[in-house]
């Protein structure tokens, strides 16, 4: 196991990163470059800048999250095939410059969705949580992209580009009448093309699951349960397409079974993103600390069944609240993460010495 921290940049984190070098057991960031917007080709020169920013700090760059796909492959559309070989130029100077795995996801138009992203808890700390009822009074895509922007406190969020969301509405019409199986389909056919050149550059790709785990605004989305992750690994059945197993992602359903799902796809989960939330109603919940009685998830058993049975992923904290009156992107503070670094170490190790 590599523990990495998600980091956004120089200009765009509110951690420096010689602090997360200074976190016990991080050997690298899993990174990105925010300016790209999806579908744009990443130079071998930008790669080259930004690996220079990490390994200054003495930290590996082996992850990246995200690269992003551009709507037109996602709607399967003549003009995807620009974009993949972007896609496949992006891998390949991705994979000359070390890195290992790619984290992406394939959701229409949104990626992750909250519907507070300052919910005041008891203890005084703020986190990010999800009510499917207020979801449902939202109604209207523009409103929520409203609440994102008046929330962000001032950083770009992930998977929320202003210059993509400017086009909402148009995207919106495009996505009329495709089906989840369209969906599907237009996955297995950017896999199948980018699978060639993730060989040769030996680089993983591993798609995010759809967070929450259901369809919003009736948009379909394919990464949800154990039967459309076995259906992804499947259609394409290649070590280098795999998952990012997102245990809050996946986990707020209460039918995702988290570590039965890591022990049978243990194989094919080069990362894994590691959260707790409290689960309070149906699709209700609020992101929590790391710590097991503190939310709705077993760490323990996430743990070791990434100890068992995908013992050489890379695993990153997720989401952390905002504690000790840090300021910061919703979700990246630097010290909630920190902790759950720390609790995760403490457990991986725990069982390394228990054979
Ligand atoms: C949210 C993240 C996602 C994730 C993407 C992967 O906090 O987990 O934005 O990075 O879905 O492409």
């Amino acid at each position: 196991m590599k523990m990495v921290f998600r980091w956004f940049g120089e200009k765009h984190d509110s951690i420096p990163i010689q602090y997360v070098s200074q976190i016990p057991n991080v050997s690298g960031v899993a990174a990105t470059l925010m300016d790209k917007q999806a579908g744009d080709l990443w130079t071998a020169d930008e790669i080259a800048a930004l690996k220079n920013s990490i390994t200054a700090a003495g930290l590996e760059m082996e992850v990246i999250e995200s690269v992003n796909i551009h709507d037109d492959i996602k709607l399967g559309v003549p003009s995807r095939e620009k974009y993949i070989e972007n896609y496949k130029e992006t891998i390949k100077n991705l994979g000359q410059a070390g890195v290992r795995v790619i984290c992406y996801n394939f959701m229409p138009i949104f990626d992750w969705m909250r519907t507070d992203l300052w919910k005041k808890l008891d203890d005084g700390s703020e986190t990010m949580s999800y009510d499917h009822t207020v979801m449902e009074s939202i109604g209207e895509p523009n409103e929520m992209i409203r609440r994102f922007e008046a929330g962000s406190g001032g950083f770009s969020l992930p998977g929320w580009e202003p210059e993509r969301l400017s086009m909402v509405k148009e995207l919106f019409r495009k996505y009329d009448g495709i089906t989840h199986d369209d969906l599907m389909d237009h996955l297995r056919y950017f896999l199948e093309q980018i699978m060639p050149v993730c060989e040769e550059y030996n680089v993983k790709m591993a798609i995010h699951p759809d967070d929450p785990p259901w369809d919003l605004f009736g948009l379909p989305r394919v990464l949800k349960d154990r039967d459309s992750m076995q259906e992804i690994l499947t259609m394409v059945d290649n070590p280098y397409n795999g998952i990012t197993l997102c245990t809050g992602s996946l986990g707020v359903s209460p039918d995702n079974d988290i570590p039965a799902l890591i022990r049978e796809f243990g194989a094919r989960i080069p990362f894994a993103h590691v959260r707790n939330f409290k689960r309070t109603a149906d699709k209700t919940f609020w992101e929590t600390s790391h710590f097991t009685p503190d939310g709705s998830l077993d760490m323990y058993a996430i743990v070791k069944a990434l100890h068992d049975c995908a013992p050489d992923c890379y695993i990153r904290p997720d989401h952390g609240r905002m504690i000790w009156g840090e300021k910061g992107r919703p979700g990246y503070g630097l010290y909630d993460r920190a902790l759950g670094v720390a609790y995760i170490n403490g457990l991986w190790e725990s069982m390394d010495r228990q054979g």
